[in-house]
């Protein structure tokens, strides 16, 4: 079993990014060698800070898929297609931030107006906008693969604007408080790439380790409250929406296995694991 799990909103309170209710739920997972893959649109220094608060020792998904991020000695050997950087094997699926940077203003000038994006804001500026910490919102800034921006303007010159840059080769994807400019990638296919290297490893592996048996048949269970989740909640075997206090539960295609919670951000996402894990898998 494999637990991808957005942060903001989800895992984190959308308000104070702490994980209240759900500690307890972790430290059952944990004892069940249960692998929980942070899935977010988060940066790498700020989701490394997270696993060192919660001592999560799994790979993570950075910038709404954008990339993978493997620790060295995870699986056996190195996963095909990937890059050693520091302690970590990555898989990169987007062009770096300076690329959408320049489209952005190559393309989007008329939409000037309506946005401000990460690159232009100081740090204090993201910090109103978010209510992060100086050290968190200067580690939300710093970006590989992607843009956020803050939306100003209407709806209606927001679809345009998405039609402009999608057809400049972008992805636009909404997080609980941005709009995300990066390449074609999304949570779900990064979570799917990930899941077939546990695949690929449990087929081989013969020894039993600790977050997967031999020959396992991989369960995921993927937890979101955003559009920006979308596509990992529809590729994942359980799918949970989480609530938001800030908007509806964002709507999916998908037909069975769907878990929408009761409970806000950390609360809802420890009541669905519990209740998926008790009545369906163990
Ligand atoms: C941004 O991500 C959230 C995801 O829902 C959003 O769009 O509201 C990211 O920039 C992330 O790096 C940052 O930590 C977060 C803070 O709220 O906002
Ligand atoms: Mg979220
Ligand atoms: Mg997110």
């Amino acid at each position: 079993i494999l637990v991808f799990t957005d942060l903001d909103g989800t895992l984190l309170d959308h308000y104070t990014y702490q994980t209240n209710d759900a500690q307890e739920m972790m430290d059952r997972l944990k004892q069940s060698d249960i692998a929980i893959i942070p899935n977010s649109s988060k940066t790498l220094p700020e989701i490394e800070l997270i696993r060192q608060q919660l001592s999560f020792h799994s790979p993570f998904i950075t910038e709404n898929g954008a990339a993978i991020y493997i620790p060295i000695d995870y699986f056996e050997k190195q996963p095909e297609d990937t890059v050693l950087s520091g302690p970590y094997w990555v898989k990169s699926f987007s062009h770096n931030s300076e690329h959408w940077q320049s489209l952005l203003k190559q393309h989007a000038q008329d939409f000037k107006p309506y946005y401000q994006g990460f690159s232009e804001m100081s740090v204090e500026e993201l910090m109103a906008l978010t209510d992060l910490s100086h050290e968190n919102a200067s580690m939300a800034k710093q970006r590989q693969f992607s843009e956020p921006l803050h939306w100003r303007g209407d709806e209606q010159a927001q679809t345009k604007f998405i039609t402009c840059m999608e057809a400049q080769g972008a992805r636009v994807l909404q997080g609980g408080r941005f709009l995300h400019i990066s390449g074609h990638c999304d949570k779900g296919q990064a979570q799917q790439w990930l899941s077939e290297q546990y695949a690929q490893y449990a087929a081989k592996s013969t020894s039993q380790n600790t977050f997967i048996e031999p020959q396992e048949q991989i369960i995921t269970i993927a937890l979101g409250d955003g559009k920006n989740d979308i596509a990992m909640l529809e590729q994942a075997t359980f799918a949970v929406q989480v609530k938001s206090p800030v908007h509806d539960f964002p709507s999916l295609n998908r037909q069975s296995n769907i878990y929408q919670s009761r409970q806000y951000g950390p609360a809802g996402w420890a009541e669905s694991l519990h209740e998926i894990l008790s009545s369906t898998l163990i």
